[in-house]
């Protein structure tokens, strides 16, 4: 992958404090705590002298009947019964943060006049909103599915949304066919179940009638759907937009985000989990990174094929079910990304953003992908049903450039528009539109000819070759994941003709993949298909190619687990060494508060604080975990069921686990994992995760990590 950033730019981008958009949402801020604020109003802003009490007739010591007249009262219940507004129809559960855009040089002028991908000295501002697609507001964050990754640019030029997943391809090719996908993916209409799954019958039924969806189904059924933090997933435009040059040439164009920190996973067991112990485990995640300063970074690039050559390729460019194969259309990073501030109020800024597919800016344009002309119809439509029709003026959606139309009037409308004319052409020549030369929108001059018919391109029939060449390119593992996944989801599934239809389809794809799913799910084996699975790979769909090349601790939770009677000194090391390295650390212990070491006295300021008790917080949480020595604590330890489930259970979860001293013996001997050999007895290819944890934070090894084990075999 070609990769233009250097350290310079590097440090530019880190400094850039707050940006242009942030400033903007200043304007609609209030801070309660601002010493300016008397103190509380009703929303006309008449001091409120008693909030708790209800007006009503008091006779001696009997108090009568809430009297209907207090104005007060009565406003707090208005503002409470009608809090709520519609959750999106799609992605209703997500959280977003603000950041900055920033392109590396102007290489990109050879094909976009666009000033927010060609002019180096610009910071756009930004802001992020990742989501799974299927479950409620209120569903949880670690459910197997796809995320949604939309980016709001605010450039001088205007908004610029690119509403992009976190998987490149789509179900559907054509966008007729959504209303039918989401119906069948949510909750089933007799019952409302599931919330937060696609492993039901409706949803299995649809994809396993729909071949097209095939090469989709085998990203979300592999670890992509179930990423380990929305900083470690790409980001994919999906859809085919175009852009244009000073020269009027036209190029297709596809959208990428690859973060710095490589594209991680969780494992199936450690997902559902999390799905109970915290729900919000992605949203605290997010909020976790900005506010400890490892601020969340992507970069950049495009997929360019020039207009001449749209039709050089065996599948159709505008199919949104297909990946232009890097090997053929090579990858061009740009710039990059960062996320550096959390919101202030969730919802006016994440739950009022509002993304809209038709956004763009002069230099960017569309394609006739037929799910991307759909969706430039839906994003302004369905914004009507939850925000009302000036979504556009809520600050948070607001540009930082001027806007000036003859759009008028609607609900809520805010922005006071000064003179007497609303249209144009008028008397006066004001509200004029701008030549495309001095920067008005130009569409890209496209011929277009043909007969009216409802029809898919001859190329849109092909389903299955690069569904095939995504599972060839995965990893051993990766493959046992989606094979894993699919079973589950089809075991979930009690209509046999659902599973049956699916495996049958999934043969298409790779016989022994549909075989050994059909065995798990107890389905009949299907027929071998007449066209075998035909074995070419590419790199760049594993995610194992997106591991940072120096492997790195910075944002990772790392537990410290300690019973009274622990070693001091090495924790202390070893918060060090992780702090260094811009991991989160937390000491777990049986309890909140002071845990004592070895020799210490109990009492107050003693010891270590440990942050969370045993109960409290699981392994699942954390990334990886270390034991440090201390005869009386590993005893203790020992004794504890929860903290030899602890470590069962990182293992079976391939978690790098360190342990000191007696903290190694408790492992061996309390905890008896199979597999399990000291780092120092194994090849430094081997060790690589274990040895990680401790050095990537410079701690000097030596003097604590000589026995720090190293799980060698987990699953
Ligand atoms: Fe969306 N999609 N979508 N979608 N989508 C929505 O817009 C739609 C599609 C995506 O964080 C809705 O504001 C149609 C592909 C994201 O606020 C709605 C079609 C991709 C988000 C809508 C698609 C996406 C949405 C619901 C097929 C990946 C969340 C609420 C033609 C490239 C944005 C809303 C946020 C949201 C329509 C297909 C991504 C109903 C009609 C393909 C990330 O307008």
């Amino acid at each position: 992958m070609a990769s233009a950033i250097s350290g310079a730019a590097k440090q530019i981008f880190t400094s850039v404090a707050d940006t242009a958009k942030v400033a903007d949402l200043q304007r609609d801020s209030i801070d309660p705590s601002d010493k300016t604020n008397k103190g509380l109003t009703t929303d006309s802003g008449t001091y409120v002298s008693d909030t708790d009490n209800w007006l009503k007739a008091q006779d001696g010591t009997h108090v009568g009947p809430s009297l209907l007249e207090d104005q007060i009262a009565r406003e707090k219940i208005h503002r409470f019964d009608h809090e709520r507004i519609p959750e999106r129809v799609v992605h209703a559960r997500g959280t977003g943060a603000h950041g900055y855009f920033k392109v590396y040089d102007d290489r990109a002028k050879k094909y976009t006049t666009a000033g927010v991908l060609t002019d180096p000295s610009r910071t756009t501002p930004t802001f992020a909103r990742f989501s799974t697609v299927q479950g409620s507001r209120g569903s949880a964050d670690t459910v197997r599915d796809v995320r949604g990754f939309a980016i709001k640019f605010y450039t001088q030029e205007g908004i610029w949304d690119i509403v992009g997943n976190n998987i490149p391809v789509f179900f559907i090719q054509d966008a007729i066919k959504f209303p039918d996908f989401v119906h069948a993916v949510k909750p089933e209409p007799h019952n409302e179940v599931p919330q937060g799954q696609s492993a039901h019958n409706n949803f299995w039924d649809f994809v396993g009638l729909q071949p097209e969806s095939a090469h989709m189904v085998m990203w979300a059924m592999s670890d992509r759907g179930i990423p380990r933090s929305f900083r470690m997933m790409q980001g994919f435009g999906v859809n085919t937009y175009t852009l244009v040059n000073d020269k009027g040439e036209k190029f297709f164009v596809k959208f990428h985000w690859i973060p710095e920190l490589g594209v991680h996973s969780f494992v199936w067991d450690e997902a559902l989990k999390i799905c109970g112990q915290d729900p919000d485990f992605h949203r605290k995640d997010l909020e976790e990174a900005i506010h400890s300063g490892a601020y969340p970074t992507w970069k950049f690039g495009i997929q360019v094929i020039p207009e001449a050559n749209e039709h050089d390729f065996d599948f159709d460019i505008l199919d949104a079910t297909k990946v232009w194969p890097e090997e053929l259309v090579p990858l061009e990073i740009l710039g990059e990304m960062v996320l550096n501030k959390t919101v202030d109020e969730f919802f006016p800024e994440t739950e009022q953003v509002a993304f809209c597919t038709a956004h763009v800016v002069p230099g960017i344009g569309f394609s006739d992908d037929p799910l991307l002309q759909g969706r430039n119809f839906s994003y302004f439509d369905t914004q009507i049903t939850r925000l009302g029709v000036n979504w556009e003026e809520l600050p948070i959606n607001r540009p930082v450039c001027p806007v000036l139309n003859h759009n008028r009037d609607g609900a809520m409308r805010h922005k006071i528009t000064k003179g007497q004319v609303n249209y144009w052409p008028n008397r006066l020549g004001v509200g004029a539109p701008v030549p495309t030369n001095q920067g008005g929108y130009a569409d890209i001059a496209t011929k277009v000819q043909g007969i009216k018919q409802r029809v898919r391109a001859p190329k849109f029939q092909e389903h299955f070759n690069q569904a095939q060449l995504f599972y060839n390119s995965l990893a051993p593992h990766e493959k046992q994941h989606l094979i894993n996944a699919m079973s589950f989801e089809l075991s979930h599934c009690d209509d046999p003709i659902v599973f049956e239809t699916y495996t049958k389809l999934a043969a298409n794809i790779d016989f022994e993949l549909a075989k050994q799913v059909a065995i798990n799910v107890g389905g009949i084996v299907p027929e071998k298909p007449a066209r075998p699975n035909h074995g070419k790979a590419t790199a760049t769909l594993s995610q194992l190619y997106y591991a940072p090349k120096e492997p790195t601790i910075a944002s990772r939770r790392i537990a410290i687990l300690v019973a009274d009677g622990f070693n001091l000194a090495e924790v202390e090391a070893l918060r060090a060494a992780f702090k260094l390295g811009q991991a989160t650390t937390f000491v777990i212990g049986p309890r909140r508060g002071w845990v004592y070491s070895a020799g210490q006295i109990a009492g107050k300021g003693t010891g270590v604080w440990a942050d969370h008790h045993y109960e409290g917080q699981r392994s699942t949480l954390f990334d990886a975990f270390i034991i440090p020595s201390g005869a009386e604590h590993a005893q203790k330890l020992a004794q504890n069921g929860r903290c030899i489930h602890w470590v069962r259970e990182a293992f079976g979860h391939l978690k790098p686990i360190g342990a000191i001293g007696e903290g190694v013996a408790f492992l061996h001997e309390a905890v008896q994992l199979p597999g399990v050999s000291l780092m120092s007895d194994l090849s430094s290819d081997s060790v690589v995760n274990s040895y990680d944890v401790v050095t990537a934070g410079k701690y000097d090894s030596g003097t604590v990590a000589a026995d720090t084990l190293k799980i060698a075999q987990g699953e």
